[in-house]
């Protein structure tokens, strides 16, 4: 009986200290975090000088910026031969070699043909095209898309690493897998 008599007394105290556990309602504070994204509106800018290759006195340089998405490559060569030239971007920056061939084939990350760009058939991320020189061996090209990137994250579009170079004669656009466009008269490796 004494036992019993414990037992009620220590769940009677057990009720009570639950009641007064009850717990007080928890006001949070509700703290909103208002974060503002401040863009920078700093176009990217890269800009390179051409290196002669192949015996060559071709020079000049390329500038690439980019701007709410679209790249712009403006490049401006010098001590070329009269008339059509293919310029391309290719896999690597490396222009070390006096044939320019370390740059590696066409930058080509979409694993596409050859091509003009635009084609429905296909055409590599590389394949800028042709431009025409004039009688004292000088001619410009400007050339935009959206694209290509200036170090962004997506490796079918980032230029970075990559490198340009101008060709002795110029794209048919259609030969496998560089257009036929003939030596390697200039490089210019992309790097920042
Ligand atoms: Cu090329
Ligand atoms: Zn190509």
């Amino acid at each position: 009986m004494k036992k019993l008599t414990v037992l009620i007394v220590v769940l009677a105290l057990i009720f009570v200290a639950c009641k007064n556990e009850k717990k007080e309602p928890v006001i949070e504070d509700a703290v909103e975090e208002v974060i503002e994204v401040v863009e920078v509106a700093t176009p990217k800018k890269v800009t390179m000088a051409l290196a002669a290759k192949s015996d060559s006195n071709v020079s000049g340089n390329v500038v690439f910026t980019e701007e709410d998405g679209t790249v712009n490559m403006t490049a401006t060569i010098s001590g070329l031969e009269a008339g059509e030239h293919a310029i391309h971007i290719h896999a690597s920056s490396d222009c070390s070699s006096p044939d320019g061939k370390s740059a590696g084939g066409h930058w080509n990350p979409t694993a596409q043909q050859h091509g003009k760009w635009g084609d429905d058939t296909g055409y590599h991320k590389g394949d800028i095209g042709n431009f025409t020189a004039d009688e004292s061996g000088n001619g410009t090209i400007s050339f935009s898309t959206d694209e290509w990137c200036i170090g962004c994250d997506d490796e079918t579009k980032n230029i970075l690493g990559k490198g340009v170079i101008v060709h002795a004669g110029a794209d048919d656009f259609t030969s496998q897998p560089s257009g036929a466009a003939g030596a390697r008269v200039s490089c210019a490796g992309i790097i920042e």
